[in-house]
């Protein structure tokens, strides 16, 4: 029987198989090292990823678990060189006055390793740009429905996502303009979205320089209660 009723609602049995020690060993070894090589990059070249790849991209965060399986996220893939650049404008423009006045003089002092500043040319560079907005609520024959866990759920799905841009091969960067309601205007997104992240996605420009920095050992950011 591969199927029951639970409750009244159909369940299938999971087909699961259970690796042995030495190939759960090599498989999350292989993962964690192939993932510590993830960078995030601010330089990117514009040469064009099919657009199927990115298609795999989305479908694979929006595999991420959700509150009560809502699945509470649109994925607005921007390739339209018009909407890039109105996005560079409007981001810069917020960027401008953040770097400016808004940041306190602590925060640019931490910024100082990563080497940013207000200036988002790769906005314009890149071949796409994923804008991941969360629904709120969901809205069906005009009653509003609540969502749940809405921010834990899409941090979940933008970290599949990001996994799934480093696994194709590719280069993004999480980068949150703030305020970035501006994105739900440029994208003409309905009143339950609300931005949540954007993505710039593409190969590195060549001779890409990222920060040298380190990573919090095992000891440092974890603690085991045997
Ligand atoms: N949003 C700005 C500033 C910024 C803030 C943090 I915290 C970062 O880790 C990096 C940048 C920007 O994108 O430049």
């Amino acid at each position: 029987m591969n199927e029951k009723l639970i409750k009244g609602h159909p369940h299938i049995l999971l087909k699961h198989q259970n690796p042995n020690i030495e190939i759960l060993q090599k498989r999350s070894d292989d993962f964690y090292l192939s993932m510590d090589k993830r960078r995030s990059v601010r330089e990117f070249s514009d040469k064009k990823i099919p657009r199927v790849v990115i298609e795999n991209i989305v479908k694979t965060a929006s595999t991420a678990p959700s509150g009560a399986h809502k699945q509470p996220w649109t994925f607005c893939i921007i390739s339209n060189p018009a909407l890039k650049k109105k996005i560079r404008i409007a981001a810069e423009a917020e960027e401008k006055e953040s770097y400016d006045s808004r940041m306190s003089d602590q925060w640019l002092k931490d910024l100082e390793p990563i080497g940013t500043d207000w200036e988002k040319p790769f906005l314009e560079t890149v071949p796409y740009i994923i804008v991941v907005f969360k629904k709120i609520y969901d809205e069906e024959e005009g009653q509003k429905k609540t969502n749940y866990y809405v921010n834990e759920s899409v941090g979940i799905a933008c970290g599949f996502l990001i996994s799934a841009i480093h696994q194709a091969g590719l280069a993004t960067l999480t980068h949150t303009p703030s305020p970035m309601n501006f994105l739900s205007e440029i994208l003409e997104r309905p009143k339950n979205e609300r931005p949540y992240l954007l993505l710039p996605v593409g190969y590195p420009a060549e001779e890409t320089y990222v920060p040298k920095l380190g990573r919090k050992g095992l000891e440092e950011m974890a603690k085991f209660y045997d």
